[in-house]
C-alpha cells in the first residue's frame, strides 16, 4: 500500500492499526449523559437510542434517572437529568469520542459557556484498559471520580465500577457531597431494541 516515496501518513497509519485491534477485541465503555434544557427525559433517551444505533456499539445497560443541581458554571441555570449508560464497543476511544460528539450535534448542542445550560452533554468516563492524559480524551474522566451527578448514575448500571487509578465508584460516591442529587424513580430510560 504504502511506498517509499508515498508513506502513508503515520497517524492514518495507527488509527488503522487501532480499528482493526478492536474489530477483533471489544471493550466494555462508561458514558455519563446530561442535560438541563429542553426536554431533558427525551434528549437523554435520544442520545441513548442515538448511541444504540452506532455500528460496533451494543449498550448493555442504562442507569436510572437522575435529577441534579447543577455544579459550576454560571447561575440560576436549571437542575441537570444525568444518567449513565455501559456498553460494549469494536470503536476505537477516538472514535467513540467522535461518536459521542455528533450525537450532541445532533441534539443542537451549543458550546457558548463553559459548564453553562447544555441541551445534551455525552462523556466517555471509562474505557476499557485505556488510561490517557491526552487532552482530547482524558480517560478515565479527569473530575468522574468527585462528582456525584456521575458516581450516583454509575453505581446504579454497575455496582462493582472502578475508576481506575482512584477506587471503587461506590466508595467514592460515599466520600462526596451527593446531596444535590436525586434519583428520580418516577422516570425511566429504556434500552434501545
Ligand atoms: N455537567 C457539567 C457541569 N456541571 N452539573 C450537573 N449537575 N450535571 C452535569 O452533567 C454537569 C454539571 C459539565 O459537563
Ligand atoms: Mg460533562
Ligand atoms: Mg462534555
Amino acid at each position: 500500500m504504502s511506498t517509499p516515496n508515498s508513506p502513508m501518513p503515520f497517524d492514518v497509519a495507527d488509527a488503522l492499526d487501532e480499528v482493526e485491534r478492536t474489530l477483533h477485541d471489544p471493550r466494555t465503555a462508561v458514558v455519563a449523559l446530561g442535560s438541563n434544557l429542553g426536554n431533558r427525559l427525551e434528549l437523554l433517551q435520544g442520545a441513548v437510542d442515538a448511541l444504540g444505533e452506532t455500528p460496533g456499539l451494543r449498550i448493555k445497560a442504562v442507569s436510572g434517572v437522575f435529577e441534579t443541581d447543577p455544579v459550576g458554571g454560571p447561575n440560576g441555570q436549571g437542575s441537570y437529568f444525568n444518567a449513565v449508560v455501559l456498553l460494549r464497543t469494536t470503536l476505537p476511544p477516538s472514535s467513540l469520542l467522535e461518536r459521542g460528539n455528533a450525537v450532541e450535534d445532533a441534539f443542537n448542542r451549543t458550546r457558548e459557556v463553559r459548564w453553562g445550560p447544555r441541551t445534551l452533554d455525552v462523556d466517555i468516563l471509562f474505557y476499557e484498559g485505556v488510561v490517557s492524559d491526552d487532552p482530547r480524551l482524558t480517560l478515565p474522566h479527569p473530575r468522574a471520580h468527585e462528582r456525584a451527578f456521575v458516581l450516583a448514575p454509575w453505581l446504579d448500571v454497575d455496582p462493582s465500577a472502578q475508576v481506575p487509578g482512584h477506587g471503587a465508584v461506590a466508595e467514592l460516591l460515599a466520600g462526596v457531597d451527593a446531596s444535590g442529587v436525586h434519583r428520580r424513580p418516577d422516570l425511566e430510560l429504556h434500552l434501545p431494541q
